[in-house]
């Protein structure tokens, strides 16, 4: 008898694990399922061309010494984009010519401390000049492919 309980309490937690793991991925499949390219493709003109989906791959630049690295970096698109700032003081990762800043979209500005670092993703295909904002001498460039 108690076998048999303790087999049912087994067999009972099988099921609500089950019915839960189903639960916590079934929603996730729902975005993909209601995706209305077409929708937003007037607004979307400045975010990219198409919305990212499938496999998250991410490229890293670091700001060392005066300088980018790698300088000049080259990425598909919906790659995710970090910029570490391994200096000794802050730094502002920024594109376009200094003064003169590109506004990508979902790219904010943003001063980093030393050790920090900062990701976009890249959703709008181009070359851009990248350059730390507090020290304008510090040049790169990033070239987005379609
Ligand atoms: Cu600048």
């Amino acid at each position: 008898m108690k076998s048999g309980t303790i087999m049912f309490t087994f067999l009972s937690l099988a099921i609500i694990l089950g019915v839960s793991a189903f639960l916590l991925l079934h929603p996730y499949q729902k975005p993909d399922a209601t995706d209305s390219s077409s929708a937003h493709s007037h607004e979307s003109e400045n975010t990219g061309d198409k919305t990212c989906t499938g496999t998250i791959t991410s490229a890293s630049v670091l700001i060392r010494a005066g300088k980018f690295f790698p300088d000049n970096l080259t990425v598909n698109r919906c790659t995710y984009v970090e910029i570490f700032n391994y200096e000794k003081g802050e730094s502002l990762p920024a594109l376009g010519e200094h003064d003169d800043h590109i506004h990508y979209p979902g790219f904010v500005e943003t001063v980093l401390a030393p050790g920090k670092y900062y990701v976009f993703q890249a959703t709008k295909p181009g070359t851009y000049l990248l350059h730390d904002h507090l020290h304008d001498a510090t040049k790169g460039v990033i070239t987005i492919n379609p």
